[in-house]
């Protein structure tokens, strides 16, 4: 019987993201995380995705989330503030073995030196930055070409 199952993508987000919108407008744009899930959901359902759209203040959830992540095809992550820091993600992410687009809303490289290191690009197949919440929508993009050719 033909396999009907939707793929599905696990997308994270970290600290302070739920503040979207809400501060910082120059740098991070006035869209709200409600918005960006939806933008996301909305495009990944025209490509036939399922999304799982998430986001905590906490390193040890998200670590959680990335452990139980094997019933996904993919992971859309914006560590936020954990990008830089975190090598537990970088291992988690590591360990889960599924394809992984690193996103940030803002130009890293153009801000602080300690934004220009990612563990996360390290175990990243793609990383997307500069775009604002478009971001979100061209890893989905991206997310949908890697499952074709796989
Ligand atoms: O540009 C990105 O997406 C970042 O991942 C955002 C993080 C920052 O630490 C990274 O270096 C780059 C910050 C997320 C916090 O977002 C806020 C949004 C509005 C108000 C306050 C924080």
């Amino acid at each position: 019987m033909a396999n009907t199952r939707k793929s599905s993508i696990l997308v994270l987000n970290g600290p302070n993201l739920n503040m979207l919108g809400r501060r910082e407008p120059d740098v991070y744009g006035t869209i709200s995380l409600d918005e960006v899930e939806k933008m996301t959901r909305a495009h990944a359902a025209s490509l036939g995705l399922k999304v799982d759209f998430r986001q905590s203040n906490h390193e040890g959830q998200l670590v959680d989330w990335i452990q139980a992540a094997g019933d996904h095809d993919a992971i859309i992550i914006n560590a936020a503030g954990l990008t830089h820091t975190s090598i537990a993600i970088f291992d988690a992410l590591k360990f889960a073995g599924l394809p992984v687009i690193e996103v940030h809303l803002s130009n890293i490289y153009r801000r602080e030196a300690f934004r220009q290191n990612s563990y996360i690009s390290r175990i990243a197949h793609g990383v997307i930055c500069c775009f604002g919440a478009t971001g979100y929508r061209l890893a989905v993009d991206a997310v949908a070409d890697i499952l074709a050719s796989s």
